[in-house]
């Protein structure tokens, strides 16, 4: 393709904002058709921007997934709270989720308020309405209309794909005229390390209990492709006290094995090779505090 612009393709970046758990991450990766994204029943899941890419028509749409948008109290989330933030005042277009079974909460309400102050264009997602009745849904999107000023309401369920087709459709014909910026067939700009370390943290997320995965990271350490084109992979999970180094290693290993076992199955398929994967947990006390820690997550450290 040559890099003159083209005015017939149009290109733009649509940021997914909303409450930790409305189903950015899913919808994300269902407006992309692959896992790009990784998604817990837990809150704040996502910790920094990740871009998902798909094509529809003539039209490129950068998605960018963003950490739920909740009261900061560590630093970690603090990080995690202005990261969303930037990533919808960056945005040619913010998609606004609401989890349509929760409705408005105080934390979607503090997000609505604070939409006046973004500048780019506004439509709301009415996500889940799988677990809603109709009339509960007109009730929702015409409160949540008064209160912020949207383009357009769409409501749909990104765990079944229900109006995701027409979400992404309407976004095809609304994004700027523009040359595309990434290849037609790349889904992500994420580099394999990084999604290697965040599916090795989705696995944290669903087997370990209650505050565990808030107080653990993940990183990739070594990415080796062996003569006979199997992945070595070696991950550090980092935890703040040897207790925790503990309840992650499990009775006998067990639970690192199966975080190990389940992590490994799905690299494995994302690279379509075999996959080595040693995962090693170490005790860094404080890494919360730890500015390389968030460089390595793609986070800005706070100062405070
Ligand atoms: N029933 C139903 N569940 C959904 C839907 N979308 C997402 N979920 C579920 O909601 C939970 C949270 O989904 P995520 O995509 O991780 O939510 P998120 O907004 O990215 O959350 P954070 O990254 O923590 O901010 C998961 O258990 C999903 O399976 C939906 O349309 N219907
Ligand atoms: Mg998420």
């Amino acid at each position: 393709m040559a890099d003159a612009p083209d005015s017939s393709t149009k290109c733009g970046f649509i940021a997914l904002i909303g409450v930790p758990n409305a189903g950015k991450s899913t919808l994300l990766n269902a407006l992309v058709g692959s896992k790009v994204s990784i998604i817990s029943h837990k809150v704040q899941t996502t910790r920094a921007l990740i871009r998902g890419i798909a094509i529809e028509g003539r039209s490129q749409l950068i998605f960018v997934d963003t950490p739920g948008i909740f009261s900061p109290k560590r630093r970690l989330d603090r990080a995690m709270v202005t990261t969303a933030w930037s990533g919808a005042h960056e945005a040619d277009l913010v998609g606004v989720l609401i989890d349509a079974r929760k409705g408005l909460d105080d934390e979607s309400e503090q997000i609505l308020q604070r939409l006046s102050e973004v500048k780019p264009p506004k439509l709301l997602v009415l996500n889940k309405i799988d677990l809603v009745a109709k009339e509960a849904l007109l009730t929702l999107a015409n409160t949540a209309n008064k209160a912020a000023k949207f383009e357009a309401t769409f409501m749909v369920s990104a765990l079944s794909g229900d109006g995701v087709n027409d979400l992404k459709a309407w976004l095809a014909g609304r994004v700027p005229a523009g040359p595309w910026l990434y290849p037609p067939d790349q889904m992500s700009d994420a580099p394999m390390r990084q999604l290697a370390a965040e599916i090795t943290r989705e696995k944290l997320f669903e087997r370990l209990h209650q505050e565990l995965p808030y107080h653990s990271t993940v990183e990739t350490e070594i990415w080796k492709e062996l003569r006979a084109g199997d992945i070595r992979i070696e991950q550090t999970i980092y935890v703040e006290r040897e207790s925790q180094r503990k309840i992650v290693l499990g009775k006998g290993g067990q639970t690192i094995k199966a975080i190990g076992e389940a992590a490994r199955k799905e690299i494995a398929e994302i690279v379509e090779a075999k996959v080595h994967l040693f995962l090693f947990v170490k005790v860094r006390e404080g890494w919360g505090e730890d500015p390389e820690r968030y460089r390595a997550m793609g986070l800005e450290f706070p100062k405070e």
